[in-house]
């Protein structure tokens, strides 16, 4: 195997048979510009070397293991140049020469200037075009250097500042003024302002710890909470002496000898966040009647499930750490006054299942006033800068303060948080969901004829400023980060790429960075739970899921029927869009006669009527549906119903299809996470999905689940008919996968784990960016400056939607409620606004 940087072995991998080499590169470079694909390059080489012998020996040599690692290549003649990825997050560029076959190792920069040669010649070689480099900033911050490590940024800050905290005074400094900026509403928590060295700290510690070495661990704090004033110890650091005693161990570990374990365990008790808003402004965002609208899915779910887990915990940490407080969790939507039969034309909505949390509404305006419909996440760029605005302001008069933690979610919502966050000086979170610029291939280079459907020039930029400026991303996989072996990941797509006639980013983001953490999702486990507690049944919902499923006659809600009731039923449940490839289910069901006898087919989503729809590609999905349903005679087999918005209904529509011994199918093209494979997998439905994202690492192939792939068709519907038919001579196979996926989800994917993590992200990043506080300022300067010449500008391009007058004048739309009054004085306001303001 090749250590040395391709570009020192590629020379002697091809002379080792260049005869046959000289021809390869004669024939990549015959058609002129265009990008290559590995498999490309592979069928091409296959095409010239005829002999295969020949071609084993090449493959199996050193260019053989290049070209296994290469994702692509550009052909510039008489050049070409390749990308090559041995590992996840690791990339090395190269140009060969195909008449000399000579070898020059490139940089980022260059490689993406061929590839622009490709799609725009004048603007590759503009010496003077605009490149992007965040990099150039992050030279002081450590980074990781492992593949495997990528996404445990929080253990490889605890491990890098258990060496930074070396036991000295001067290195403890920077935590001991963070401790002392601690403060709810104004009152000071852990310690005052009379502590402030580290020896001063360290003192005050052993004294505290010695005076509670005879006092029962049950005694409340209230009881020398005198007594630690005076030393200069205040609230925070337990409800109960056991725990005080045990916070004051793990700090004073940390002073005398720092070591990872204490550092994560010391930073996950501090009192730091009780208030926090959530933005996600795209879609329809509400508790009910929403799920399966355009725009409105998984997002939507993990928020609200996010939601009360996160006050749980934070209730839990408040009350643990002995402190009067109230949490507030905000998150923070658009107002849609034409709002479809759903709430979200309401101003403030409390979310169901908690205590202090709420969603608030705020509307897109523009100079026209304010805007009544629903506008396509992909157009929604023009309405976010004003949005900010308008949302800051009700943010901060309703929490009575700035909140302690922003977290964004998609690409609007993460740089309406950065926007926020930056102003405010706050520390931000994202989560991306789904990036989408690996949903297209080459949406980069092609941008131009993207832009009029989707925007990317805005949403990629947009993607690349809120990755930047934010001091933690959560995924909910690995493969979101930096992919698997064989496929870049969704974040490590944005490393290098350019977007000509714009700008070429040559360092978007560095998938080694420690910001990056993997917090995966869980489903709501007293909706979503297995099929066999019985007595937990919903039997309530059995008649109409009976009607659902098998009654005879189409309507608004299903059409289609099932003959046979006697067969298991394969199942699926999406929004319908494209990459969800619902309609290639339905297609790989029709074409394949073993699963048809063996299975019926219900999918759940979208409507029935095309013309009702707003959004393109559903319009698109829907006609198809009919054409396969029609095309397959498929009537007699195939139940197609309506999206569904009632979770506790779908939760027991999973486990009915589970009492058919039936199976879940998620077949998309592509699935950043996919919530509703935990779902199936947690009411114990045997599950078979995509390998393409993150259902590739919820399920172990064969063991907790099945992967499919979604462009072998042909080989997918095979894999699920071999199943079912492996299930009819033995019972126990079912019930294998069945109780192994419950104990995948149970042991990887639930949300109490997910609000710990992220709970510990929101303190220990809060102290790093106060550490790098340099390279945080200088990079938002930059930031600043690119959001201003460059998004700002081509947010504008972006056309403002005009409301359809047909849909906004019949009868008065329901008045936005205004459940809120102004608490707070313009003068205040204008103060927390206060761009310099710190924490
Ligand atoms: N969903 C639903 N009704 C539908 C379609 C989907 O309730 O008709 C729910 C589904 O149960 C899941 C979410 O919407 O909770 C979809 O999330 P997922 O991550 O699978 O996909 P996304 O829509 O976010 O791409
Ligand atoms: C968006 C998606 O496309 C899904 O894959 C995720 O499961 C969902 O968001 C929740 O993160």
């Amino acid at each position: 195997m090749m250590m040395e940087p391709v570009a020192d072995g590629m020379p002697e991998a091809l002379s080792q048979s260049r005869y046959h080499m000289k021809r390869c590169f004669t024939k990549y470079i015959e058609k002129g510009r265009r990008i290559m694909k590995q498999h490309h390059l592979m069928d091409e080489m296959e095409s010239v070397i005829d002999v295969q012998t020949e071609r084993d020996r090449i493959l199996g040599g050193d260019l053989g293991y290049i070209l296994c690692y290469t994702q692509e290549a550009l052909v510039v003649p008489p050049h070409m140049a390749f990308a090559v990825r041995r590992s996840p997050g690791n990339w090395e560029f190269i140009k060969v020469t195909s008449d000399s076959l000579s070898v020059d190792g490139i940089g980022a920069a260059d490689y993406l200037k061929f590839k622009e040669m490709i799609y725009d010649e004048e603007w590759a070689k503009d010496e003077n075009a605009l490149e992007v480099d965040f990099g150039a900033y992050d030279f002081s911050i450590p980074h990781l250097t492992l593949s495997s490590s990528i996404g445990n940024g929080v253990d490889f800050i605890s491990k890098y500042l258990s060496s930074k905290l070396n036991g000295t005074p001067d290195s403890a400094q920077p935590l001991v003024d963070f401790l002392a900026s601690l403060n709810y509403q104004g009152e000071d928590l852990m310690i005052n302002g009379t502590l402030d060295t580290a020896p001063k700290l360290h003192m005050a510690l052993i004294v505290a710890e010695a005076s509670l070495a005879s006092v029962s661990k049950d005694i409340p704090f209230q009881d020398f909470e005198t007594r630690f004033k005076e030393w200069g110890l205040e609230k925070g650091w337990g409800d109960t002496a056991g725990r005080v005693k045990d916070t004051i161990r793990s700090l004073s570990e940390v002073l005398q000898a720092p070591d990872p374990t204490n550092i994560e365990k010391f930073f996950s008790r501090l009192p730091m966040v009780f208030n926090v808003v959530i933005f996600s402004p795209h879609g329809y965002f509400g508790q009910s009647d929403v799920l399966g609208l355009p725009d409105t899915g998984g997002q939507v779910v993990y928020i609200l499930d996010q939601v009360r887990a996160l006050e749980e915990e934070l209730l839990l940490r408040i009350k643990e750490q002995g402190i009067n407080a109230k949490p507030q969790i905000l998150v923070v939507t658009r107002l849609i006054p034409d709002a479809r039969g759903t709430k979200c034309n309401q101003e403030l909505e409390p979310i169901i299942g908690t205590k202090h949390s709420n969603i608030l509404r705020v509307p897109f305006r523009t100079e026209k006033g304010v805007l009544r419909q629903w506008v396509s996440r992909f157009d929604i760029y023009p309405y976010l800068e004003r949005f900010t605005q308008d949302a800051t302001i009700k943010i901060l008069d309703h929490m009575e303060g700035k909140p302690d933690l922003i977290i964004g979610n998609y690409s609007d919502g993460n740089l309406v948080a950065s926007l926020m966050a930056s102003n405010l000086g706050i520390t931000q979170g994202t989560i991306a969901h789904a990036l989408e610029k690996t949903k297209y291939e080459d949406s980069d280079v092609k941008w131009k004829e993207l832009d009029p459907k989707y925007h990317f020039s805005c949403q990629f930029i947009a993607d690349i400023i809120a990755m930047n400026a934010t001091d933690f991303i959560i995924t909910s996989t690995f493969q979101e980060i930096a992919g698997s072996k064989e496929r870049p990941g969704q974040y490590e797509s944005h490393t290098a790429f350019t977007l000509p006639g714009l700008c070429r980013v040559v360092s978007g983001i560095n998938v080694f960075d420690p910001k990056f953490n993997i917090a995966a999702p869980g489903a709501d486990q007293s909706v979503y739970f297995p099929y066999s507690e019985k007595q937990k049944r919903v039997t309530s919902f059995h008649p109409a899921i009976e009607e659902l499923l098998y009654s005879r006659g189409d309507n608004d809600e299903h059409i289609g029927h099932l003959a046979d009731k006697k067969k298991p039923i394969i199942f699926s449940m999406a929004r319908l869009d494209t990459v969800k490839n619902i309609t290639g289910l339905v297609e790989w069901y029709g074409k394949n006669a073993r699963l048809r006898n063996l299975v019926n087919l219900v999918i759940v989503g979208g409507f029935f009527d095309p013309s009702k729809s707003k959004d393109r590609e559903e319009m698109a999905e829907i006609r198809k549906m009919h054409e396969l349903i029609e095309k397959y005679q498929l009537k007699g087999q195939i139940r197609w119903i309506a999206a569904q918005t009632d979770r506790y209904r779908n939760g027991e529509l999973y486990r009915c299809i589970a009492d058919t011994k039936g199976a879940f199918v998620q077949p998309a093209l592509y699935e950043a996470f996919g919530l509703t494979v935990i779902e199936a997998m947690n009411c114990g439905l045997p599950t078979f999905a995509t390998n393409q994202g993150g259902p590739a690492e919820i399920i172990v192939d064969g063991l907790s689940g099945f992967h499919i792939d979604p462009n072998h068709g042909e080989e997918s519907s095979n894999k699920i008919a071999d199943f079912f038919e492996k299930c009819k001579v033995d019972n126990e196979c079912w019930n294998k996968i069945s109780a192994e996926g419950l104990k995948r989800i149970n042991e990887c994917y639930t949300w109490k784990i997910y609000a710990n993590k992220m709970l510990n992200m929101g303190c220990i990043y809060t102290f790093w960016r106060q550490l790098n506080q340099e390279q945080k300022q200088a990079k938002k300067r930059y930031i600043q400056m690119f959001y201003s010449l460059q998004l700002r500008n081509t947010m504008k391009t972006v056309p403002i939607k005009i409301d359809e007058p047909e849909k906004a004048a019949p009868k008065p739309p329901p008045k936005a409620q205004s459940t809120m009054s102004t608490k707070r004085t313009q003068s205040k306001l204008q103060k927390l606004l206060d761009p310099r303001g710190t924490k």
